[in-house]
């Protein structure tokens, strides 16, 4: 059972995410926990203060350390081994999935998501997470970030995918985008579904969509077809 700590002001944002689909089903099945705290619950003023204006000035509010490493205690003070500290932010090495890799196979992550203009240097300094972005787009909290690595994490955990799903990634040439796809009906407003994938001849209909993922990833997403990447294929 992999364990998720998530520190957040935002608990409840998470509850439609955690409560639905792959994620959903992995909890209940046990493969997975995840548990949301609020820094609030360890702010001690008596305004619940986490944030606070910069020394030097400047404009915004920065996430104070003293809630942060305090919910951090309390979350650690028990756990052996200690979980892996994962803060996102947009300084952050990118990721990737070979890092949600390597993340699906820790037993226990805390992951921290920030607000306001980021965090006290120290609360880097003093806890040394590793730091991760999900791209280079403005945020106004980690949460969107922390339920990307979330989800891209569950789908690794052996059983987590119903047999639809896992028969769709076994089929996923890896490395390389999906080829077009068609449902019923067989005629829609005049766009057909093409010929070949009605003959039946099932080695006609592999090579044409080995060919249609090349061609489209040699056109949409050229950087997947260097060599330099050939790790980052998904799984
Ligand atoms: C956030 C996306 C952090 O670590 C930083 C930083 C800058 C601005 C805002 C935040 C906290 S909110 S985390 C990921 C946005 O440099």
């Amino acid at each position: 059972m992999l364990r998720i700590d998530v520190l957040t002001l935002f608990p409840d944002v998470f509850d439609g995410f955690l409560g639905s689909s792959i994620v959903a089903r992995a909890i209940a099945s046990g493969l997975v926990q995840v548990r949301c705290v609020n820094y609030r619950d360890f702010a001690t003023d008596r305004h619940r203060s986490v944030d606070d204006s910069p020394f030097g000035g400047g404009p915004g509010m920065v996430m104070m350390c003293g809630p942060v490493f305090d919910a951090v205690g309390s979350i650690t003070r028990d756990c052996d081994p200690p979980p892996s500290l994962v803060l996102l932010t947009p300084q952050g090495e990118r990721l990737t999935q070979p890092m949600v890799n390597e993340f699906s196979g820790e037993r226990h992550l805390l992951l921290l998501c920030g607000h306001y203009e980021g965090f006290d240097e120290r609360i880097r300094e003093g806890l040394r997470p590793r730091e991760v972005s999900i791209g280079d787009y403005v945020l106004s909290g980690g949460e969107p970030a922390a339920m990307v690595l979330i989800d891209a994490l569950v789908r690794l955990l052996p059983g987590a995918l119903g047999d639809e799903a896992s028969t769709t990634e076994e089929s996923f040439s890896a490395g390389l985008l999906e080829y077009p796809q068609y449902t019923k009906p067989r005629s829609f407003r005049g766009m057909e579904v093409p010929e070949v994938l009605l003959s039946g001849h099932h080695a006609r209909i592999e090579a044409w969509r080995r060919a249609q993922s090349l061609e489209r990833t040699r056109r949409r997403r050229p950087d997947l077809l260097t060599d330099a990447n050939d790790s980052n294929a998904p799984i």
